[in-house]
């Protein structure tokens, strides 16, 4: 009789579960003639999942302390592929097994040396498979320390106009959550022309050594977003990462659609060097191919403000994610539907880096596809008339200026 009961409870434990991977591995085809999603995309994700099944989303899968599948999820996961494949939903079965290929149990964790020192077609085929790769020493030796410096000088009006935010509220005319703030690109461009000022600056539209990877992943790229942001140390208000796990441009179903009409991707360069504990972005190999982002796994989406709107799972507990810790001047570049997130900074030590994004040429939905500011078709115009924009430069702005 015990054991009966024993057998179905173990039954109903693995209903639920394999009811939360399918939430996970998503039903993005059925939700497609939604109206698109409003302001936030937990907000929208929720009330779709509650029209849709008339009471509120589900918890997120199981996980272990150190951030792996608890072996009953795995498990699920694994009886859901095959039930799927029993209904001859084939659909179904291959998003199950994509979620247990990425979130299952790895042989090895990726480390930055399976990637730093790959040929260009060595990244190009590690991207294909992890939606990601690395491009270290975008900047290096005597021009790495003139970025620097000059990086410096371009960032103290933003830096006074955000610590007197934080201090006094007073107003602030620059990108900033609670955690960080973004140089405004006109300061970082006129500041590569000003007196003492460095063009070195504007190298950070498109660091050489990146264009041949961004030619081989996104096709011919287009810069469609710059980002010089400055993420402070968390605070015993404020923890962070303040971003939280999410995918970029998902506007709940329609990202699938947007995907297939290009490539966009983010490259986050290094301005100073970011140890493992100092808020370094990170990536899950492998869930650009996932049919949902991860908000029903992870406390998601706060940018500062930790609503835990989403799941349970702190951000550093992700299964198998990979922690960009790296040295200034090196680079990461991820398709924008890969999950990701800064890491908490414990550090004291703020990190800086700018966030670039870049979309293939041919991106139909422009709108979508912007991932930040960028700079004046005027400000671009004067930079050229003094010969200062390189023809790769103006390659990869052609959206915005055309001489
Ligand atoms: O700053 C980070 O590491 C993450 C930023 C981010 O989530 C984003 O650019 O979408």
């Amino acid at each position: 009789m015990a054991t009966r009961g024993v057998e179905v409870a173990a039954a109903k434990a693995r209903r639920r579960l394999r009811h939360h991977a399918t939430v996970l591995a998503g039903s993005v085809a059925a939700a497609a003639a939604e109206p698109p999603p409003p302001h936030s995309q937990i907000v929208a994700m929720r009330e779709l999942f509650e029209r849709q099944n008339g009471r509120p989303p589900p918890p997120p899968l199981a996980v272990a302390d150190d951030g792996s599948l608890l072996d009953s999820t795995v498990a699920a996961l694994r009886d859901g592929v095959a039930d799927a494949v029993g209904r001859e939903d084939f659909l179904e079965a291959e998003r199950l097994h994509r979620a247990l290929a990425v979130l299952g149990p790895q042989e090895q964790p990726l480390r930055f040396e399976d990637c730093a020192s790959l040929s260009l077609d060595g990244k190009a085929d590690f991207f294909a498979k992890n939606g990601f790769c690395v491009v270290p020493k975008c900047f290096e030796g005597a021009e790495l320390e003139r970025l620097q410096r000059s990086w410096r000088r371009a960032q103290q009006p933003a830096r006074e106009q955000y610590e007197a935010w934080r201090d006094t509220g007073a107003e602030v005319d620059l990108p900033h959550g609670k955690l960080w703030f973004d140089i405004p690109v006109k300061t970082l461009l006129e500041e590569s022309v000003a007196d003492g000022g460095d063009p070195v600056l504007l190298q950070l539209l498109g660091p050489a050594p990146l264009l041949p990877v961004l030619d081989r992943i996104v096709g011919t790229p287009e810069l469609c977003g710059v980002q010089p942001r400055t993420l402070a140390p968390d605070t015993p208000e404020v923890v962070s990462g303040y971003s939280g796990w999410h995918r970029d441009g998902e506007q709940g179903p329609t990202n699938d659609l947007l995907r297939s009409r290009g490539r966009v991707v983010k490259a986050f360069v290094y301005i100073f060097d970011v140890g493992p504990e100092q808020g370094a972005t990170s990536v899950v190999p492998g869930s650009f191919r996932l049919a949902t982002g991860p908000q029903w796994l992870t406390r998601q989406y706060g940018f500062g403000e930790n609503e835990a709107e989403g799941g349970e799972l702190p951000v550093t507990a992700m299964p198998n994610h990979f922690k960009f810790a790296a040295k200034a001047g090196d680079c990461i570049v991820f398709d924008i539907a890969s999950w990701h997130s800064a890491m908490p900074n414990h550090t004291g030590l703020d990190r800086e880096a700018v966030i670039l994004g870049y979309k293939n040429g041919s991106h139909v939905g422009r709108a979508t596809a912007r991932t930040g500011d960028m700079p004046t078709p005027e400000l671009l115009r004067e930079l050229d008339e003094r010969g200062l924009l390189s023809d790769e430069h103006k390659g990869l702005l052609r959206e915005i200026y055309q001489p």
